[in-house]
């Protein structure tokens, strides 16, 4: 743990301001925070509910130095979503099509992500984030080859690959145990399993949602298993659409409990529901929703070291600023992406490294540039 020099006035910051609360609930959640204690799903779904913003941002921010220091981090990396072909035709999503013969259907060829991947290690980077739809032709086997070839070219390259949606979907195809999958994949050259395919973990919402995607015990289970064979992982919740307050709590519970059991989670990662061409439509939430959502996952989870504020769906504005209200990562420099923006977002892509660095300067932090593990590369004081 790197502590921060602010984290003492920040404290005493908070002490003088407890008594000014007008909400006695939220003063005793203050109070358990400076005391380290762990806050309960009704303290969380009390933060929700207040219009403290700027007082429950304090604590996050609070808990995040005392945690990372005036650190927040970023990583050189490269996403790649081979196929937009998929048999799950998830409700939220705006990327996904059913059959290869549909106009906006595509798959890349491996030289194709070949040369993506290349594009990384020209700018020294080593990520590689894979993830996309998951197509009805597609075999056991391709899932490995795509692996094992980019390792064969790239042998240093990390392969934070495909979701618990794949692997679930993997078991399926292969008869195999989740166990046996993840040996398999792990085999090929899979390093970390991304956080995607969470979305909510309420089943009467999910089914909604997500009418056929693998359910919340079967998705945790498979994330147990990772961690159960030196896997790491990273989680993520999808909010903004149908669910409640309630519902983000249950879902950080069973994260938060899962977690005490395995200590596998690397990150957790709010994702903002962007509606733009979804058949799910709705709302964008306000940017108070995403920072209280930030700041309510820093204080509730707290048995992660890390918080993620993802620039692609919160915009680099409202990222910067969540790294004042409990994040202390903000993903990285992407190139490029489909997923979000097939959904409207209008982040700006292909980012280059310094433009991230005077983000997090600008946010009043110290850029750490990281590896997929979080261990810290290079400080830019
Ligand atoms: O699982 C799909 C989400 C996820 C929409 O592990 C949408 O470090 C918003 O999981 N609006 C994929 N979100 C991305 C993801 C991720 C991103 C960055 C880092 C990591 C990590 C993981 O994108 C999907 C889904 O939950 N998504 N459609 C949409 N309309």
């Amino acid at each position: 743990m790197v502590t921060s020099s602010k984290v003492k006035d920040l404290r005493e910051e908070i002490e003088l301001l407890i008594p000014s609360l007008g909400d006695r609930k939220l003063q005793r959640i203050a109070e358990k925070v400076l005391a380290n204690e762990r806050l309960s799903e009704e303290d969380a779904l009390q933060l929700f509910e207040s219009d403290e913003l700027a007082f429950i941002g304090l604590l996050a921010d609070y808990k995040s130095r005392q945690r990372n220091g005036d650190y927040a981090y970023f990583v050189v990396n490269v996403q790649i979503n081979p196929t937009n072909v998929c048999i799950y035709g998830c409700r939220f999503c705006a990327f996904a099509v059913k059959g290869r013969n549909h106009p906006r259907a595509y798959e890349m060829s491996i030289d194709e992500i070949l040369q993506k991947v290349g594009q990384i290690y020209e700018l020294g980077g080593r990520e590689v984030h894979m993830v996309g739809g998951i197509p009805p032709h597609w075999r056991y086997e391709d899932y490995l080859n795509l692996l094992r070839e980019i390792k064969r070219h790239y042998p240093d390259v990390v392969l934070k690959a495909y979701t618990a949606i794949e692997v679930y979907h993997l078991t399926k195809l292969s008869k195999k145990s989740v166990r046996e999958v993840l040996l398999d994949l792990k085999e090929a050259g899979l390093d970390v399993l991304p956080g995607g395919g969470a979305e909510i973990f309420n089943e009467e919402k999910r089914k909604v949602i997500a009418p056929y995607k693998a359910s919340a015990e079967e998705y945790l289970k498979i994330h147990r298993e990772a961690h159960l064979l030196g896997i790491p992982t990273n989680i993520t919740m999808l909010y903004g659409h149908i669910e409640d307050y309630r519902d983000r709590v249950e879902h950080m519970s069973r994260v938060r409990e899962l977690q005490d059991e395995t200590g596998g989670f690397q990150v957790f990662i709010p994702l903002k529901y962007h509606p733009e061409g979804t058949e799910l439509g709705g709302e964008l939430t306000s940017s108070v929703d995403d920072l209280k959502t930030i700041a309510v996952a820093r204080l509730f989870l707290d048995n992660f070291d890390h918080i993620k504020a993802y620039w692609v769906t919160l915009g680099e504005r409202v990222a910067q600023l969540a790294l004042n209200y409990g994040a202390d990562d903000i993903d990285g420099t992407i190139l490029e992406e489909r997923i979000v923006h097939a959904a409207g977002t209008k982040a700006a892509l292909g980012h280059a490294k310094e433009r991230l660095i005077n983000l997090i300067r600008d946010a009043g932090k110290i850029p750490a540039e990281r590896d997929t593990f979080y261990n810290i590369i290079k400080v830019y004081g």
